[in-house]
């Protein structure tokens, strides 16, 4: 249905909402038995590229130049590197530095939230090594004290990595205590619930399966609506000196 050319979407400067309606979907290079639907990529202003993965049982992804985080939206998949060999399903993630040798296999229909950004070394600090992680393993912190919003932080709190993942879980009626404008840009995919979102200067109704890049500086603010909680991942670049 062509909705009389009707979206919520909206490309502006400094931020983008992209909506399923809008989705188009094609294989990136190296990519078997499925497709990409790419939210955000240099082309658009990111200094980072983030797509969903939409893979059929034995489908693969093609390899990167570039630092790779994947968390499994549903769906199982394989990781296989030289050394390992590991089966993660909804709620797993993996981090895998440049250079990673590794192939990802889907075990079943699988959909997997793809994040890919090159990375920016420090001087006297040793590169972020690879990570396989589960959520629900991961406590969660209150965000400014209040219990009703939660972050769970999926990648170590070291200077080693040069991006932040995380997951931000608001019950009904929690929102942000304020506007944030930060020198941070972030790719953000709604998981679950839904809310209001302030980007730049207009006010959004956003739901699960949404996607929201904010360029840096874009004000923003959630607030969550609705009677289940609302959750998304939040990707930030994190660690590094501005002028660097
Ligand atoms: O980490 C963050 O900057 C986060 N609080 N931003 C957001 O949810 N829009
Ligand atoms: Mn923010």
């Amino acid at each position: 249905m062509h909705n009389l050319g009707h979206t919520r979407s909206s490309h502006q400067r400094d931020h983008l909402l992209h909506t399923p309606d809008c989705f188009v979907r094609a294989p990136l290079p190296g990519m078997k038995l499925g497709t990409a639907i790419v939210h955000v990529a240099p082309a658009a202003g990111a200094a980072f590229t983030q797509y969903t993965a939409e893979l059929e049982p034995e489908g693969t992804l093609g390899s990167t130049a570039a630092q790779r985080f994947v968390y499994v939206l549903d769906g199982s998949v394989d990781l296989a590197t030289g050394t390992s060999f590991q089966t993660l399903n909804a709620g797993g993630y993996m981090y895998l530095p440049e250079g990673t040798e590794h192939t990802l296999t889907a075990r079943e229909r699988t959909r997997l939230a793809v994040i890919e950004k090159i990375y920016q070394p420090l001087e006297g600090v040793t590169a972020a090594t690879m990570l396989v992680g589960k959520e629900s393993s991961i406590a969660p912190v209150a965000l400014m004290g209040d219990v009703d919003l939660e972050v769970r932080s999926l990648l170590p709190d070291s200077p080693s990595y040069d991006f932040a993942v995380n997951t931000m879980t608001y019950q009904p009626g929690a929102a942000l205590s304020m506007v944030e404008v930060h020198v941070m840009e972030h790719g953000l995919l709604m998981l679950e619930g839904g809310g209001i979102y302030r980007l730049g200067d207009a006010w959004y109704p956003v739901t699960a399966g949404d996607f929201i890049w904010m360029s840096p500086y874009c004000p923003q603010w959630f607030g969550a609506l609705g009677k289940q909680p609302a959750k998304y991942l939040i990707y930030k670049d994190w660690n590094r000196h501005p002028l660097s």
